[in-house]
């Protein structure tokens, strides 16, 4: 077991099972000692939800990394989540020259975008911003329509074909990002997946999964919080990416059967699957 800490910014929308209400139960179940550094204080997720409150906390991060500089706080990972403007993005790279541990792990979830569109509020220059800081990552987590957003590339509803794929990761590569896990590929109509991607070594690999037939908000967080915390257990990315998909899968199965349930996933349940095959 790792002692390593990880430090996760991003917002805690408070009811909806997403950012740090997943993040921060999902990472520690996985043996990791977690700080969190909220974002922002929403009253639910933006997605589905109306008149939702919003608390923009960007003048508090750099105050928070003060402090943590005078207490000599620091960190063996980064990993970045939702964040809600641009200035947070520069702060984001001030935590890293300032609170990561020298050689420490800078994983980044573009997480702004579904289903071929942004989230309520974000524009092609957030997504752009965000283009650069995921060049400055060791890995990145977008999903296709983040990727397309960030690279200028059509989104392509649908499956996709393998060509369309190899662009895309050729684009993500030309920003500067390390490895790349790219999320919601589909070559076949029942199956869905991911592709990681080691831009040093040219070396891909690739997890798919049976698609299920809902989708739902949070999962993308779900994800990178599973995925985060295997690879701080020690796992490679491909099983860190594979045990990552296994548990949204897993997830989502335990949801479905409710109806009522529809703004995120009962990943809670999933939990003691995530935690057996990670101690396995
Ligand atoms: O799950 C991503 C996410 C995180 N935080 C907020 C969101 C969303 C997606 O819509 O609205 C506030």
């Amino acid at each position: 077991m790792t002692d390593a800490k990880v430090m996760t910014i991003q917002d805690i929308s408070c009811y909806g099972q997403c950012s740090l209400t997943v993040a921060l139960p999902i990472i520690s179940a996985c043996g990791i000692e977690t700080a969190i550094l909220p974002s922002a204080v929403l009253s639910t997720h933006t997605g589905g939800f109306t008149n939702f409150t919003f608390r923009d906390l960007t003048d508090d991060i750099p105050k928070i990394m003060k402090h943590w500089q005078d207490e000599d706080i620091s960190y063996e990972c980064i990993y970045t989540g939702y964040l809600g403007s641009i200035t947070q993005i520069e702060y984001v790279k001030e935590l890293f020259k300032n609170v990561l541990k020298e050689g420490g792990l800078k994983i980044v979830d573009p997480a702004m975008a579904d289903n071929g569109k942004l989230y309520y509020g974000f524009d092609s220059a957030f997504a752009h911003e965000m283009a650069e800081l995921c060049g400055e990552a060791d890995i990145i987590l977008p999903n296709i329509t983040e990727a397309c957003f960030m690279c200028d590339k059509e989104y392509v509803e649908g499956c996709q074909t393998r060509e369309y794929v190899d662009g895309l990761l050729g684009a993500l590569k030309s920003l500067g990002a390390k490895k790349i896990v790219l999320k919601g590929v589909s070559y076949e109509p029942s199956k869905l997946g991911v592709v990681v991607y080691e831009t040093d070594t040219g070396k891909k690999q690739e997890y798919f999964c049976d698609k299920q037939e809902r989708s739902s908000h949070g999962t993308g967080d779900c994800f990178a919080a599973a995925f985060t915390g295997a690879v701080l257990q020690g796992e490679s990315l491909i099983d860190a990416a594979a045990l990552a998909a296994d548990f949204v899968v897993e997830s989502l199965r335990l949801t479905q059967d409710d109806d009522t349930h529809r703004y995120g996933v009962k990943f809670e349940k999933a939990l003691p699957m995530l935690v057996s095959r990670l101690n396995k």
